[in-house]
This record gives C-alpha cells, sequence and structure tokens, in this order.
C-alpha cells in the first residue's frame, strides 16, 4: 500500500528528508546488534510515517534561531520513542492491530518477541543519541531529562495505561482530556521544547511553545479522532473504526462531530495566536499546526 502525500510545503518536505537520512544514519547499528533486531527496527521507523514530532523539534529550533545539525539528535530521538510506542502500541496485549503505516504491524511482519525487543531497543537508543550528540554535556542532560519526563509513568506510559483500563468505561470529558494531554500531548509539547531548548532559546521561549505543544496535541487527538470515525483504512495506512468497537470514549462519541471539529480549530487557533510575538518566523510553525487539523492520515 503506497501511503498519499501529505501536503507540506517544499520547505517542510526537505526537512522531512533530512530528518529521514538522519533515521536511517542512526539505524545503521554494527555486528553487535542481531540482524534480525536491527531489520525489524528500521523497518518499523524507516515506514512512511510523517515525522511530525521531528518536523516539530527542528521548526521550533529554527524559529529560535538554531541551526538544524544541533537539534537533528533529539529530532530523532523524539520519533524513536514515538515509533517504540506505536509498536508496543500495535501488540496483541494492547490494541492488537494489523497494519500500520500501510505496511502489517512489527509483530504481524516479524513475530512478538521480536516486535517487543526492537520497541525496547529503540528507547535506550533514543537516549544514547541524546547523550552522545546533543553538546555541550549539560544541554544532553536536560534534554535526556525532558524526554524521560514525557515519556514515562507520568506522560506517555500512564497516559497509555488510562486509556487502556478506561476502555468500556463511561468517562467524562475531563478525564478523557487528561488521558490525551499525557497519551499524546506530552510527545508533542517536549518536541518543541526540544526545538527550543537545542536553540539555546530563553526560558519565556521554552515555555511559550511547550504550551503552545500541549494545544497542538490536544487538537491532534481529536483530528486523530475523526479520522478514525470517518477516515479510509487505504489512506491513513492503518485500521479505522477501532475506537466504537473498543468501546474507547472519544472526543466525537462525547461532543459529536461538529463541535469536535470547532474545537479542534479552536485549539489551534489559540496556539497560532500564541506566536503572534514571533511574526514571520511562526510561519513555519503555524503550517503545521493547520496541518493537523487538515490532514487525512
Ligand atoms: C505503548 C506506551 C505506549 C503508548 C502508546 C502511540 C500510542 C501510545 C497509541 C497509538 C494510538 C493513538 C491513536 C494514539 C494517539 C495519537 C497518535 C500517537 C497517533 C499516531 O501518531 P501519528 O499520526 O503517526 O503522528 P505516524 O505514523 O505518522 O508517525
Amino acid at each position: 500500500m503506497t501511503l498519499p502525500p501529505t501536503l507540506l510545503s517544499k520547505e517542510m518536505e526537505s526537512t522531512r528528508q533530512l530528518i529521514e537520512e538522519s533515521l536511517s544514519r542512526y539505524l545503521t547499528l554494527d555486528a553487535n546488534s542481531p540482524e534480525r533486531l536491527t531489520e525489524a527496527m528500521r523497518y518499523s521507523v524507516l515506514s512512511p510515517g510523517k515525522r511530525l514530532r521531528p518536523l516539530l523539534v527542528l521548526t521550533a529550533s529554527r524559529l529560535c534561531g538554531g541551526n538544524d545539525d544541533n537539534a537533528l539528535p533529539a529530532a530523532c530521538a523524539v520519533e524513536f520513542i514515538h515509533c517504540y510506542s506505536l509498536i508496543h502500541d500495535d501488540l496483541p496485549a494492547m490494541d492488537d492491530d494489523d497494519l500500520r503505516r500501510g505496511r502489517p504491524t512489527c509483530h504481524r511482519q516479524f513475530d512478538e518477541a521480536t516486535a517487543i525487543l526492537a520497541g525496547d531497543a529503540l528507547i535506550p537508543l533514543a537516549f544514547e543519541v541524546l547523550s552522545r550528540d546533543i553538546q555541550p554535556g549539560e544541554l544532553a542532560a536536560r534534554c535526556c531529562f525532558e524526554l524521560a519526563c514525557a515519556a514515562g509513568a507520568r506522560q506517555l506510559v500512564g497516559g497509555q495505561s488510562d486509556d487502556l483500563s478506561s476502555e468500556n468505561l463511561a468517562i467524562d470529558l475531563e478525564k478523557l482530556e487528561k488521558i490525551h494531554e499525557r497519551k499524546t500531548g506530552a510527545m508533542l509539547a517536549v518536541s518543541l521544547k526540544l526545538g527550543a531548548l537545542c536553540a539555546k532559546a530563553p526560558l519565556e521561549t521554552v515555555v511559550c511553545l511547550e504550551q503552545f505543544g500541549k494545544k497542538l496535541g490536544l487538537a491532534f487527538q481529536i483530528s486523530d479522532d475523526l479520522l478514525d470515525l470517518r477516515g479510509e483504512q487505504d489512506k491513513m495506512g492503518k485500521r479505522v473504526g477501532k475506537d466504537h468497537s473498543q468501546g474507547k470514549m472519544t472526543y466525537p462519541a462525547a461532543l459529536g462531530v461538529e463541535q469536535s471539529e470547532a474545537l479542534a480549530n479552536r485549539l489551534v487557533t489559540e496556539a497560532v495566536d500564541s506566536l503572534s510575538a514571533y511574526d514571520a518566523r511562526a510561519n513555519t510553525l503555524i503550517e503545521l499546526a493547520k496541518f493537523i487539523v487538515s490532514r487525512t492520515r
């Protein structure tokens, strides 16, 4: 299955190319890494993902006047964590999915044990890359800390855990928002934060971009729910309609489709407005924010 293009500007497409090359270089592991494990890691990471999180890292860094070489290790590290979470989320013990990014999921293409290990190995790889390739060491330690917080039990893993345990339960909107803030929003917010940190931005900019990322994260989740409801499997490259079949509470189920769309658009508008002080420097970030609610996959 060939996934459709994602309709971003030429600048974003060439940035995505830069990210792809860097990911591939980092996944050229030596002979001490078993061949099948390396193959599974490369298969999952180098499959056609949108690369939203690494694009956010580099775009935030550019907005702050940073250069790409200093932020690329952080861009790859967030994608490694994201990819591990996708591999594990697809496993039979979690979402039990056969299709991801238009291809068989890692455990379908290889086997369950290999998929678990490929996901496992991507976590330390993320921190290896940050701790070795971000300079100076103090900044590397800060980046490791921020990514560990966003990926850990209070955020990504905690959100996933609450999401799984709330299946078939009638949860309210506040609880739903808390789950998605952590499961989806934290990784988007930390991407922006890492970009700003790598560019040595002042604290107020780091905070502003992180807040922008939180709003964007919620808008992203609402659009993900809407796509799950009415998206086409061929375009999405993953199974659709699964939220309903798994008894999951979603924004369209809680608010209806129209109100969910309105909320996603309002969040993006608020996020975009919060960048007004950055003038034209924020244009690419604004493009990414708008893409998040208009995407078809
Ligand atoms: C296993 C700890 C752990 C967490 C899993 C990734 C995830 C958390 C769940 C997947 C289910 C889901 C719909 C999550 C919400 C949003 C999300 C992370 C969607 C996938 O991200 P995209 O659309 O994917 O950026 P690509 O493939 O383009 O990278």
